[in-house]
C-alpha cells in the first residue's frame, strides 16, 4: 500500500526554515509502513498548492492519504482534504496533536474519512492493512484503536490503544522521506528524540492533555535505551556528511538526571559533536552540568517563560521561583555552558509591566540566545480553555510562523503592547544599546498600520538565511552582530 504524508506548515514565512525541519511524527510512522512493505511520500505545503498536489498524486498513486495536524493548520488541513477528496475521492486521514485534543471538531470536516488520536504508528499500520485485505468500504475497517470514522451519518469512535511501552521496538525514523542531506546541508545539526511525552503538567503544553487523554493506558513519558539512541546516531553520522552537532529535540530530556548521565557518558565515548539539549531549572544542579559539558554540551535550553513568579507558577503552572531560574542559570554559565532562553508574551493576565520585569530577569540570566514567542491559547490546554471561557479569543488565525499578533483580546494589555514588546524583547536583553533604534523603527508607521520595523525585519531575517546558506556563522535571530554588551537600566 501507499501512503502520501502532508506536513503542512503555518505560514510562508521561514518556511526556508520549516522545509529543512524534520517531522519525527511522521518520520516514525513512515518507518513503520516501510519495515512492513508498504510505501510513503512527504509533501511539505503553506497553502493549498493544486499543481503540486495533482502532480504528486499522479505520480506516487497513493491508496491513502495522512495529513497531520496542529492546531494552527487545521483551516489548511481542512482545504486540503477538501481538494484531494474532490479530485480524487482518496481516503483522508487526519492524525496529530488536534485531532487528538479537538477530535469532534477535525472528524467533521467533509473529505475527511478517519482521524487518528493519539499515537500512529500502529493504528495506521493496522488501517492500511485492513484496506488492503478487506477492501476500502468493510465494516471491519471502521473498528481500528485510535481511530473516529464516519459511517452512515454515524460517528465511530473506537478506544485509545495503550501506549507504546518499548520505544526500542520501532525501527529508527525515516529520514529518507526528505531530502535529508539537504537539510544537514543547510543547518548541519542532527536532531535526535531520546524519549516521548513530559511528567510535567504547565498550563499552557499539550502534555497535560496527553496525560489525562493516556490516563491508565501505560507509562507516559517513556525513553529509549541508551544503546538504542546512540546507535542510530552512528547509524545517521556513517549515512549522512556534514554534521556539525546535534539536538535532543525531546519535550524534556534530563527528568532523570541518573538516566541522562550515563546517556552522555556513553555519548561522549563514541562521538564528539558539541549537542544542545532542553533543562527546567529545578533540574539543574553543579554536578550535572559539569558532567554534561565534559561530555560535549554546548547550550541548554531553558523555560523561563514569564518574568511575574505570579504569572509563572499561578497561571502558567511552571512550579518554579526566580530564585531557583537566576541560579540554574548561574550554574549553566559556570559551568560554561550556553543558555537559551524561552520565553512568553501576551500569556493570560500579562501587562506591560510583567513583560519589564521578564526582560529585566532575562537581563539577570545573560542568556546567549534568547528566544521569545507570542502566547497562543491551544486547545485542550488549561489556558486554551481559560481563555475560551472568558471570550478573550478574537480570532484563532496565525498571521506568520513566530507571530507577534496576538490572538487574545484581554483586559490587561493591548494587541499593540503585545506586538511592540515582541518586537523589543530579544533587543532588550542582548543589545540593549541599539533599543532605542528598534523602538523607533516599530514607532515609524509606513503603511497599513506596518512599521519600519516590520518591512526591516524580514529583510534581515532573509540576509540571515542567505548568510547562513553560504556558512557564514552567525547566532540566531537577532543576534546579527557581536558587539560588546553594555548594561542599561530598564527604562
Ligand atoms: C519537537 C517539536 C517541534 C519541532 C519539530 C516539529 C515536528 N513537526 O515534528 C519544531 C521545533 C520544528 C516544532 C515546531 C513547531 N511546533 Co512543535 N513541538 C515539538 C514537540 C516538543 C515534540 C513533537 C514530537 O516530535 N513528538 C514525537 C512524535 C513521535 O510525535 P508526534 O509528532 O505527535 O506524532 C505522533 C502522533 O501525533 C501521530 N501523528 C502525527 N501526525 C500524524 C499523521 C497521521 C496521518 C497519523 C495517522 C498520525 C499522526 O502519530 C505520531 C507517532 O506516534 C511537541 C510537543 C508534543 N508533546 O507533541 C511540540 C508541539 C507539537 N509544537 C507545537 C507548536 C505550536 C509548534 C509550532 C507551531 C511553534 C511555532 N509557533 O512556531 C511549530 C510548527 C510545527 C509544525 N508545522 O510542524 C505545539 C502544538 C500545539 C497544538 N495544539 O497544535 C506542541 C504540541 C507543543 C505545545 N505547545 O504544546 N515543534
Ligand atoms: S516542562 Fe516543558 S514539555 Fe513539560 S509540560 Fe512544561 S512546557 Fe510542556
Amino acid at each position: 500500500m501507499k501512503v502520501l504524508f502532508f506536513h503542512l506548515v503555518p505560514h510562508p514565512s521561514l518556511l526556508i526554515l520549516q522545509k529543512f525541519t524534520y517531522h519525527y511524527g511522521i518520520g516514525i510512522i513512515s518507518a513503520v509502513l516501510k519495515q512492513h512493505g508498504h510505501a510513503t511520500d512527504l509533501l511539505t505545503h503553506y497553502c493549498l498548492e493544486r499543481q503540486k498536489i495533482r502532480k504528486k498524486i499522479r505520480d506516487f498513486q497513493p491508496d491513502i492519504v495522512g495529513i497531520s495536524v496542529t492546531s494552527q493548520q487545521v483551516d489548511l488541513s481542512e482545504e486540503v482534504a477538501n481538494f484531494i477528496y474532490d479530485e480524487f475521492g482518496l481516503p483522508v486521514i487526519l492524525g496529530g496533536v488536534h485531532p487528538t485534543v479537538r477530535p469532534e471538531e477535525c472528524i467533521k470536516i467533509r473529505g475527511v474519512f478517519g482521524i487518528c488520536l493519539g499515537e500512529g504508528e500502529y493504528a495506521l499500520l493496522e488501517l492500511i492493512e485492513a484496506i488492503r485485505d478487506k477492501g476500502r468500504f468493510h465494516p471491519d475497517n471502521l473498528r481500528i484503536d485510535n481511530f473516529w470514522f464516519k459511517s452512515g451519518g454515524k460517528i465511530i469512535k473506537n478506544p485509545i490503544r495503550p501506549l507504546i511501552e518499548d520505544l526500542d521496538s520501532l525501527p529508527f525514523c525515516d529520514r529518507e522521506i526528505v531530502d535529508f542531506q539537504k537539510l544537514l546541508n543547510y543547518h548541519g545539526y542532527l536532531e535526535v528524540r531520546s524519549s516521548r511525552g513530559c511528567p510535567f503538567r504547565c498550563a499552557f503544553c499539550v502534555n497535560a492533555a496527553y496525560q489525562d487523554i493516556y490516563l491508565h493506558k501505560g507509562r507516559y513519558y517513556r525513553v529509549r535505551s541508551h544503546e538504542s539512541i546512540l546507535d542510530e546516531i552512528a547509524y545517521l553520522v556513517k549515512k549522512y556528511n556534514n554534521i556539525t552537532s546535534l539536538v535532543f529535540d525531546d519535550e524534556l530530556i534530563c527528568v532523570n538526571k541518573k538516566w541522562t548521565l550515563s546517556l552522555f557518558e556513553k555519548y561522549r565515548s563514541r562521538f564528539s559533536f558539541p549537542f544542545n539539549i532542553t533543562v527546567r531549572a529545578d533540574l539543574v544542579d553543579k554536578d550535572f552540568m559539569r558532567a554534561i559539558k565534559e561530555a560535549g554540551c554546548n547550550m541548554v535550553m531553558m523555560g523561563v517563560e514569564s518574568g511575574d513568579e505570579n504569572i509563572r507558577n499561578n497561571v502558567l503552572d511552571k512550579g518554579l521561583s526566580d530564585e531557583q531560574i537566576i541560579e540554574a542559570a548561574h550554574i549553566i554559565k559556570s559551568a560554561g555552558i550556553k543558555l537559551w532562553t524561552f520565553n512568553m508574551v501576551g500569556v493570560p493576565y500579562e501587562t506591560v509591566e510583567t513583560i519589564k520585569k521578564n526582560i529585566k530577569l532575562n537581563r539577570t540570566l545573560e542568556p546567549d540566545v534568547v528566544y521569545v514567542s507570542t502566547f497562543y491559547p491551544f486547545p485542550g490546554t488549561k489556558l486554551g480553555e481559560l481563555c475560551e471561557e472568558q471570550g478573550w479569543i478574537s480570532d484563532r488565525k496565525v498571521t506568520a510562523f513566530f507571530s507577534d499578533v496576538t490572538v487574545l483580546d484581554q483586559p490587561s494589555i493591548s494587541k499593540e503592547d503585545v506586538a511592540y514588546y515582541h518586537k523589543i524583547f530579544p533587543w532588550s536583553i542582548q543589545y540593549p544599546r541599539f533599543v532605542f533604534i528598534i523602538k523607533s523603527l516599530c514607532r515609524l508607521k509606513v503603511s497599513k498600520g506596518k512599521s519600519v520595523y516590520d518591512l526591516f525585519f524580514p529583510l534581515v531575517k532573509t540576509v540571515y538565511e542567505v548568510r547562513h546558506r553560504f556558512k557564514v556563522s552567525l547566532n540566531l535571530v537577532p543576534v546579527f552582530f557581536s558587539l560588546k554588551r553594555k548594561k542599561l537600566p530598564l527604562d
